[in-house]
């Protein structure tokens, strides 16, 4: 371990022996995302980032409003229980063993189509795209399936919670994408959000084989991640939350007033860079 590491400002004590343990699993909460939260998070050594007011709220309640008039379909009641409303295909929902199906790339063009007008006649994709290219300073591309640009941008309502599981496409879906990333991140800009509850719980935690005795439908039960660190995080309506996907994540379910509707898309940082090299 290298001086540098014992004395970062951003290391905590949580130990509970005496000796200190340096999780490296903080939530920063900003005011401006940069490249350097987009690479932290990819190689783990920061539990998740909150951006505050990522987009204007006029921004969010124009979507919101639009979403009035537009009906959300869901996930596969059958597999994702609680119900979680959605525009918008998840791999998760087309996957075969032959990729993506037919109906996946249908739903996608239609959901598109129907996003493309939620913001005053625009697509609010175009406002998470354009701000996190700001950020990363380089270019955003679509992953690919079998050579098609994937769909990204589901609108999500998430109101009865979300079970505690993993989103990693390579694992879940071998196949699917063209060319892993070498990071799976989440990205949630939250539209609206409730008066209280509709937290994110993010658990220092990655799927191991022997967490399969936790199942629980699509996720697990909390003994899964019994005495791992954990980061909960409470965004509010126009803010953002980035955290590694491999983690263990929940969602806590809505107490309060109001919606709990994100614009989501999971992103990577691409592994077709230089090597960097050291000892
Ligand atoms: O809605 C959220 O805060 C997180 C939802 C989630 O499971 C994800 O983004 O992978
Ligand atoms: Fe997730």
């Amino acid at each position: 371990m290298s001086d540098g590491i014992l004395t970062s400002p951003e290391l905590r004590d949580v130990s509970t022996n005496g000796s200190p343990i340096y999780t490296l699993f903080d939530v920063e909460t900003v005011d401006e995302l940069t490249a350097d939260h987009i690479l932290r998070l990819a190689a783990g050594v920061l539990g998740a980032v909150r951006i505050r007011n990522f987009a204007p709220l006029q921004d969010c309640a124009d979507v919101m409003a639009s979403l009035e008039t537009c009906e959300l379909g869901a996930y596969d009641e059958a597999l994702i229980y609680p119900r979680i409303a959605k525009l918008g295909p998840a791999a998760y929902d087309f996957y075969s063993a032959y990729g993506l199906d037919k109906t996946y790339w249908e739903h996608a063009e239609q959901s598109r189509a129907t996003r493309s007008t939620l913001l005053r006649g625009g697509d609010p994709m175009d406002v998470a795209v354009e701000r996190l290219q700001r950020a990363w300073g380089g270019e955003l591309i679509p992953a690919t399936s079998g050579g098609r640009p994937m769909f990204s941008g589901m609108i999500r309502e998430i109101t009865k919670g979300a079970k505690i599981h993993f989103d990693e496409i390579v694992r879940e879906f071998p196949g699917a994408m063209d060319a892993p990333p070498a990071s799976f991140l989440t990205f949630n800009w939250y539209l609206s959000m409730p008066s209280s509850g509709g937290e994110t719980v993010v658990h220092r935690h990655r799927w191991q084989p022997s967490d399969e005795q936790y199942r629980d439908g699509y996720g697990y039960v909390d003994a899964s991640v019994e005495g791992l660190p954990s980061v909960t995080v409470a965004p509010e309506t126009g803010d953002a939350i980035l955290f590694d996907s491999r983690n263990f994540h929940a969602v806590l379910p809505v107490d309060g007033e109001g919606r709990r509707v994100s614009l989501s898309f999971f992103l990577g940082v691409t592994g077709r860079g230089p090597l960097a090299l050291w000892s």
